[in-house]
């Protein structure tokens, strides 16, 4: 078998990366390791930039989402007992972002992938890249039992942090930097009303929790939990009632509580691996970077990882230039370590560190009392949360 762009990875960048390359006439396959299902059913992010929602409007993807999408204007923050609204739109000039999770964006570019009947081979075992610092890289892989060869011209590596691809970049060729933080997020998805109609981020003196929602209906709540807590340790009602205790009064009265449909624990991490272009391998998405979620920053970085891919490919195949190929890791990695540092400093704001104790929670009071009543910290917060814009110059 033979195409222009292998792709590895039916996550959000494989399969937008798919997309905008049929848009520009370069045949890809994808191969992915599990099945449609259970890419499905991973419960990630919910936050789109307007950048994201362009790229969706640009490959054709996007009528639910403005259908069903909840556009987003400000955010709320909460902390020594009070919500303050960060007016996101005023601040940036009128940018918003939509809600729509991660599953559905997943779910719509599966879709449009089967109707124009481009190629997805789920349940892709043991794959493996090879000669990618030649002009003529390979996959194979095993598929109901077959072991099979893909001959392409590109690797696109959209498998994720724990994917094959940077992990078969030889040892020196690659730096990678990493920040582990001492905690993770206990997420929960539950069908009952928001608790309000945009997101709170809450700081308290028992850690973090974040109100989100995916639609009127569904509501994503999240609290700060030691990496030794065990999703078995929380019951739904163990989880509620700790969410209440982070909330204001107003809050409280208004929480809905009701059964999970989904409960997990996500470490939070920083990553980022440099460069992300070895010979015709790229690396994109969280195969080259992670964030943590605070800043909403994961599965937008993805999709400006592979609009920048998508318009160097463009280039080498429609103008014979290997500009964008040569500038595809200095493109990237200027607009991940901005959205790294925002999503650090979002973070450290916002959680409590074990070692910091009571000072470093009146310190976090302190900034985030000068970041609400300050217009110029409170739109350095907006311009950052709505997304910088898609850079394309040097
Ligand atoms: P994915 O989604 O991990 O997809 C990678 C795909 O590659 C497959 N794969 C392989 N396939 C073949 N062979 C192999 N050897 C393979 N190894 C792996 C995997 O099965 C998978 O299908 O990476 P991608 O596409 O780069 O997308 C990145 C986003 O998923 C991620 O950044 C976001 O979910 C992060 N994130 C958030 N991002 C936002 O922009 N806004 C948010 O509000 C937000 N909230 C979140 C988040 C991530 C979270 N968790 C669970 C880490 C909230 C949470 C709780
Ligand atoms: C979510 O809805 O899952 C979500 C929203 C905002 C974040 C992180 C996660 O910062």
């Amino acid at each position: 078998m033979r195409t222009q762009v292998a792709i590895i990875g039916a996550g959000p960048s494989g399969l937008l990366l798919g997309a905008l390359l049929n848009q520009a006439g370069i045949d890809n396959i994808i191969l992915e390791r599990q099945s449609g299902d259970y890419v499905l059913g991973r419960i990630r992010a919910g936050v789109l930039e307007q950048v994201t929602v362009d790229l969706l409007d640009e490959v054709g993807v996007s009528q639910r989402l403005h259908k069903e999408g909840l556009v987003h204007g400000g955010i709320e923050l909460l902390f020594a007992g009070k919500r303050h609204r960060i007016d996101m739109n005023s601040l940036t000039g009128g940018k918003n972002v939509v809600v729509y999770g991660q599953t559905e964006v997943t779910r719509d570019l599966m879709a449009d992938r089967a109707t124009k009947g481009l190629t997805t081979i789920y349940d892709a075992h043991d794959v493996q890249v090879h000669d990618f610092d030649s002009a003529n890289p390979s996959v194979t892989y095993t598929t109901e039992g077959q072991a099979q060869t893909l001959q392409c011209d590109f690797i696109a590596g959209c498998d994720g942090f724990h994917g094959v691809c940077r992990a078969s970049v030889p040892e020196g060729s690659i730096t990678e930097y990493e920040k582990v933080y001492p905690f993770g997020w206990l997420g929960i998805l539950a069908d009952v009303p928001p608790v309000s109609h945009e997101l709170i981020y809450a700081n308290t003196d028992r850690g973090f929790a974040l109100c989100s929602m995916r639609s009127a209906t569904r509501s994503r709540y999240y609290v700060q939990v030691p990496l030794t807590d065990k999703v078995e340790d929380w019951s739904d009602e163990r989880f509620w009632a700790d969410l209440k205790n982070h909330l204001d009064p107003e809050a409280q009265a208004n929480l809905v509580t009701g059964p999970s449909i989904e409960k997990s624990i996500a470490p939070l991490r920083s990553f980022v691996a440099e460069p992300m272009r070895f010979g015709r391998m790229f690396l994109a998405g969280d195969a080259a970077h992670i964030v943590p979620p605070t800043g909403a920053k994961g599965l937008n970085l993805a999709a400006t990882d592979v609009k920048y891919l998508s318009h160097a490919l463009t280039e080498y195949y429609a103008e014979k230039s290997n500009a964008g190929i040569d500038h595809y890791s200095q493109r990237c990695l200027r607009r991940i370590w901005r959205a790294e540092r925002f999503s650090w400093w979002f973070t450290s704001l916002m959680h409590q560190f074990p070692d910091t104790a009571g000072f470093g929670q009146k310190v976090q009071e302190a900034e985030l009392d000068y970041l609400v009543h300050s217009a110029s910290a409170s739109r350095s917060l907006a311009e950052n949360y709505v997304g910088l814009p898609l850079n394309f110059g040097e």
